[in-house]
């Protein structure tokens, strides 16, 4: 039932009392009294039991104009589908309570919320299930269901899409059931966030093709029922995204569903992004990607053929049709679970230039890293000028492996253990395994919170001895003694160590007066200083090089 009743807002009460009286000085009366969008919000309410209240989300925005919002009160809502074409905000009462329900019906065009304003949307506070769709797709359903599909035909438009739940279909078979799709060629601008996508037939997300920006940041994913890509990017026919693609701290579970394809038709990558994605269909290709920054992710459950991310340049030959420039993979946690081929953390393919990986930790993956030449149409590219550096790379069975032809630079980084990385150049490091020219050296001694003490002793003069030194070294002679003496010039000799992030100096003391420091071993000091037979109090202190710091000393007779 539909309600011709229009609520008018608060908002356009308070700013027609409060700013109305100082804008009639600027404007005429006749101006004023005209229909203004930007003062005329209102706000429709769908559900509930107030008066004149909308019985459907469909007929709220039906009845809205740009600028209006719509509260949607705690309920189920059965609706095939609904069609947001104008610049609104629509507000659920939060997803645990407020539902819309597709019915699974068949529609002429895809999205159970399908938003296509040219101008801002707001979406937020719902459960979205058991979309519909249009048919032809495969098995299953036969019907391309997607919960949240979004097109704009105009650039410079924003849609957010937070704090909903969207239930795929519940059904593995459905290869075409996706949670969030921007429909290919899109213009618009995306923020997707806090949202929980899962029981998905085939993708959570797929951004196909959208050249505005798109920042997926704080959602929960899965593999969905089927398992399969949870994030998945592709561009292709020509079309380059030089738009910033952000996929950041979501948590991503890669290990859900039943993976009946195994090795051949279902590997499992928690974020993928494919530039002239036809290369893989048997089509020469192109479209690239300019600004993906990848940062903040936790990707766990890595088990047999699931993955972490991968930036896969599809294009054929040398690759530069589709060449992925300056992404940013940045402090991201991949979790494996089980070393069997071929899991990853990261994987480059292709023409992938100027790659940013820092900080990411990734463990027990069967490879840690896998950089390659492109998939299809006799591929000769390989990434170039990518940067590792500062990462945990710990427990990969096969590890870290580049197969390209220059010189990674992998340095710095934590390969699991102080003696590096195990590599034919290194063949006595106990970390990780390093295949391929890479350049590991130096890699990071220690990870994590460095609280070890450095180990310190002084080794000479020697506790208990008298240690003479005189006419110039003419003269030396040590012997046991009731206490420790030294005469003449002595060398002070100290051995320090530190157990993970070795030794950044040694302070000499006497009396608490620093004497030397020492930055490079030996760590020796002539304390050369006249003695009055007094007892003085000979004290060094080793710093490591997190600053944790430890100390010895003794009391010396110093004479002459
Ligand atoms: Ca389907
Ligand atoms: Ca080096
Ligand atoms: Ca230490």
């Amino acid at each position: 039932m539909r309600s011709n009743i229009r609520r008018e807002g608060i908002i356009f009460v308070i700013m027609f009392c409060v700013i109305g009286a100082s804008v009639a000085s600027a404007y005429n009366h006749e101006s004023l009294s005209q229909t203004n969008p930007l003062t005329m919000r209102s706000i429709l309410y769908v559900g509930g039991d107030g008066p004149g209240n909308y019985t459907t989300i469909q007929d709220a925005v039906d009845d809205a104009i740009d600028g209006d919002t719509i509260i949607v009160y705690s309920g189920i809502y059965y609706e095939d589908q609904v069609i947001v074409d104008k610049a609104i905000l629509i507000q659920g009462a939060g997803w645990e309570t407020t539902i819309i329900d597709g019915g699974d019906a068949l529609l002429t065009e895809t999205g159970l919320l399908r938003i296509i304003a040219d101008g801002d949307v707001l979406l937020q506070g719902f459960t979205i299930r058991n979309a519909g769709g249009p048919s032809g797709y495969g098995s299953g359903d036969n019907k391309l269901n997607i919960g949240v599909a979004v097109f704009s035909s105009a650039p410079d438009v924003t849609y957010t899409i937070t704090s909903n739940r969207i239930i795929g279909t519940q059904n593995p078979n459905d290869d075409y059931d996706w949670g969030f799709y921007a429909i290919s060629g899109g213009q618009e601008n995306i923020i997707f966030s806090y949202n929980i996508v899962t029981e998905t037939g085939c993708n959570n997300i797929v951004v196909e093709k959208t050249t505005g920006s798109t920042d997926l940041c704080f959602n929960v994913l899965d593999a969905g029922c089927w398992g399969i890509d949870p994030v998945y990017y592709m561009t292709y026919g020509g079309t380059d995204i030089i738009t910033t693609q952000m996929v950041r701290n979501n948590t991503i579970d890669v290990g859900t569903g039943i993976n009946p394809g195994g090795a051949t038709n279902n590997k499992v990558t928690g974020i993928g992004f494919s530039s002239a994605y036809l290369g893989c269909t048997g089509t020469l290709d192109s479209g690239k990607y300019t600004d993906i920054i990848i940062t903040g992710n936790s990707i766990m459950n890595v088990k047999e053929w699931r993955r972490g991310i991968a930036l896969d340049n599809f294009a054929w030959d040398d690759g530069s049709e589709g060449e992925i420039l300056n992404a940013h993979i940045l402090n991201n946690v991949i979790s494996g679970v089980s070393d069997n081929p071929t899991s990853f953390g990261i994987r480059l393919s292709g023409l992938v230039s100027n790659t940013n990986i820092q900080g990411n930790e990734v463990t027990g993956c069967d490879m840690s890293f896998w950089g390659r030449t492109g998939y299809y149409g006799g591929s000769t590219a390989y990434p170039g000028a990518t940067n590792v550096h500062f990462n945990c790379f710990l427990g990969n069975s096969e590890g870290f492996v580049w197969e390209g032809p220059t010189i990674l630079n992998a340095e710095n980084n934590w390969w699991g253990d102080p003696s590096g990385p195990h590599h034919p150049d290194n063949p006595d490091g106990l970390g990780d395994n390093v295949s391929g020219s890479v350049d590991f050296s130096p890699w990071l001694y220690y990870y994590g919170p460095e609280t070890s003490l450095p180990e310190v002793s002084i080794t000479s003069p020697t506790k208990g001895y008298v240690t003479i030194n005189i006419f110039g070294g003419l003269f030396t002679w040590k012997f046991k003694f009731f206490s420790t003496f030294a005469i003449g010039k002595i060398k002070v000799s100290v051995n320090a160590s530190d157990p993970q992030s070795g030794i950044d100096r040694v302070e000499f003391y006497i009396d608490d007066v620093l004497k030397a420091t020492v930055t490079t071993p030996p760590y020796e000091w002539i304390w050369a200083e006249r003695g009055f037979f007094f007892p003085y109090t000979l004290k060094v202190i080793a710093y490591d090089l997190a600053g944790n710091s430890n100390a010895d000393s003794m009391k010396v007779w110093k004479i002459w």
